[in-house]
């Protein structure tokens, strides 16, 4: 195909010879400004775009009078403009399924580490601070049948309940814009208001998308429904939560913890209350992050732009009406 595909991001040497020995490749391999001036210069003969972590707006993508394909190396596509993407006939993709169980670990390591205080009890070790044995001051929280409530259930909200219910018998409750007859099935799962699951559930985990619905979805007032025992799991989207009310509720000890992978602004600010209260566990977006996985993600992107631009539909559409639309043109 005599197509030219911008990478503004790292590919292995296995997916970067796949996709020259089809296309005319150029890698924007940072994403500071000097990177991003060399992105605008290319986007004038891109075809396709594929890379992860940089909002795609219109005001960078009118730079692309040829795009015919974005191809996101993620599953949440809240860094992309979808009805400015489908107005311009460009087809979008992304990897959802090659991350769900990887994510859904990440959620359980830091339920874990959080109720249990693993990283501040480590560095205590590693400071040389161990004289003793531990007492109460140090003392976590159990896991195990305690009430796991997710919020969101999708495909990591599901692999989440799996990991509670059938691992550390959690009874689970979750809620979701609707019901999940198989779910409830499959875990004995009960589905619950946001109120009356932030009231009951002693772990609280996000796994859904940031859409303009659930942008701030989790704020003071629903802060202040969670119990002083429970613990908040965020493996979604920072701005899924009002970060100001959650730091708020830490410091009034409105909620026992919290175990952050993602946050507002990434990575986080030097200076966020976050990072001085001793009731956060923080990770720098981990969700994905293992060599297996990201490899996977990035097969499934590339496998994506290449049958977005030969014609063919991707196998992980987001809009799909453009593919209809061009159908309906044949
Ligand atoms: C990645 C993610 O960290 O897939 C997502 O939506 O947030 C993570 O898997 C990120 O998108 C970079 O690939």
């Amino acid at each position: 195909m005599n197509k030219h595909i911008v990478l503004y991001k790292k590919l292995s040497p296995a997916l970067m010879i796949r996709l020259q020995e089809r296309a005319q490749v150029t890698l924007i391999d940072t994403l500071d400004s000097d990177g991003l001036q060399r992105l605008r210069a290319a986007l004038p003969s891109a075809h396709g775009l594929l890379g992860a972590s940089l909002r795609l707006d219109a005001e960078l993508l009118d730079l692309a009078p040829r795009l015919e394909a974005v191809s996101s190396v993620s599953v949440g596509v809240d860094n992309y403009d979808i009805d400015y993407l489908s107005g311009r006939n460009i087809l979008l993709s992304n990897t959802p399924d090659v991350l769900t169980e990887t994510t859904a670990d990440t959620g359980f390591a830091l339920i874990l580490a959080t109720a249990r205080r693993v990283v501040e009890l480590a560095n205590l070790v590693r400071a040389g601070q161990w004289n003793h044995n531990i007492g109460p001051l140090h003392f976590g929280s159990d896991v195990h049948g305690k009430t796991l409530g997710i919020i969101g259930m999708g495909r990591i909200g599901e692999a989440l309940a799996q990991r509670g219910h059938f691992g550390f018998g959690m009874p689970i409750i979750y809620h979701s814009n609707n019901p999940k007859p198989a779910v409830e099935k499959r875990f004995n799962a009960q589905y619950r208001s946001l109120s009356q699951l932030l009231q009951q559930a002693d772990f609280i985990c996000l796994t859904l998308p940031l859409t303009a619905q659930t942008q701030g979805l989790i704020g003071a007032e629903e802060f202040a429904l969670m119990r002083p025992e429970s613990i908040f799991i965020n493996i979604s989207r920072g701005k899924v939560v009002d970060e100001n009310a959650m730091i708020a509720a830490l410091q009034q000890r409105q909620i026992r913890a919290a175990g952050l992978d993602v946050f507002e602004r990434e990575p986080l600010q030097h200076d966020s209350p976050l990072l001085h209260l001793d009731n956060v566990l923080a990770t720098p977006h981990i969700g994905s992050a293992t060599h297996e996985t990201r490899e996977a993600m990035a097969r499934c992107a590339v496998d994506n732009l290449l049958a977005a631009l030969a014609g063919e539909r991707p196998a992980n559409l987001v809009n799909e009406v453009v593919w209809r639309q061009r159908l309906e043109r044949v």
